[in-house]
């Protein structure tokens, strides 16, 4: 594995601002592979036999960041595999939502490019989860859960957006319009910063 061959863009912003809905319709236009973190852990504790199963749900539940050591080994393993198979674009969502994965995985996997980080109302972030919440199946899409993954978001994982954003790494972008909207702005960005 050569860090210096792979480019990745890191996709943040609050539960429900849009980043899986986004990436979903970026991978089908570019050569980008998406590694949602939240899926990764979601399939790691939906796994017979994991070790980490039941911590991964309780944390999920609580709306609380998972321990790194898990996240990082989970992206590391699929940014290898995807890399040994060719790929060397990486879209990763969700993550790094707390200050200590950002300086972990710059320093041990690879230094990211850019952020793109989704602005959203929280009202609007809300509405999307509780709708989501009817069909998803996800054990945090619900109200008490919601509360607690806000004030995860904005206590601890706005210090990591802050972090890119005072290294000049930050492209923001507004997110509270219809997706197709959302998505012309989105490869506006890309198109800039990967020329
Ligand atoms: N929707 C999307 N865009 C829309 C638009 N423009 N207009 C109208 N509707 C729009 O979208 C959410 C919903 O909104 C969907 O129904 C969609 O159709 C609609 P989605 O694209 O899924 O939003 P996303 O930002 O991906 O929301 P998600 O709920 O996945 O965000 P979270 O960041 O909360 O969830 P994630 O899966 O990343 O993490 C879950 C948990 O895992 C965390 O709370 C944490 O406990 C744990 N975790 C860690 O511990 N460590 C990590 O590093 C990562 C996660
Ligand atoms: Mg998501």
């Amino acid at each position: 594995f050569n860090n210096s061959e792979v480019s990745v863009v890191f996709v943040l912003g609050g539960p429900g601002s849009g980043k899986g809905t986004q990436c979903s319709k970026l991978v089908k236009e570019y050569d980008f592979v998406h590694l949602s973190a939240g899926d990764l852990l979601r399939a790691e504790q939906a796994r017979p036999n994991s070790e980490f199963g039941e911590l991964i749900a309780k944390y999920i539940r609580e709306g609380l960041i998972v321990p790194q050591e898990i996240t990082l080994k989970l992206l590391e393993n699929a940014i290898k595999e995807n890399y040994g198979k060719g790929s060397t674009r990486f879209l990763i969502d969700g993550f790094p939502r707390k200050m200590d994965q950002a300086l972990s995985f710059e320093e041990q996997i690879a230094t990211s490019a850019f952020t793109l980080f989704f602005e959203c109302p929280e009202q609007v972030m809300i509405e999307r989860i509780i709708n989501r919440g009817k069909t998803s199946g996800r054990t945090d899409d619900n109200v008490e859960s919601l509360k607690k993954r806000f004030k995860t978001f904005y206590e601890t994982s706005m210090p990591v957006v802050d972090y890119f954003d005072k290294q000049g790494k930050m492209v923001k972008l507004s997110c509270n319009k219809p997706v197709d909207e959302v998505y012309a702005s989105v490869k506006g960005a890309l198109s800039e910063k990967l020329n």
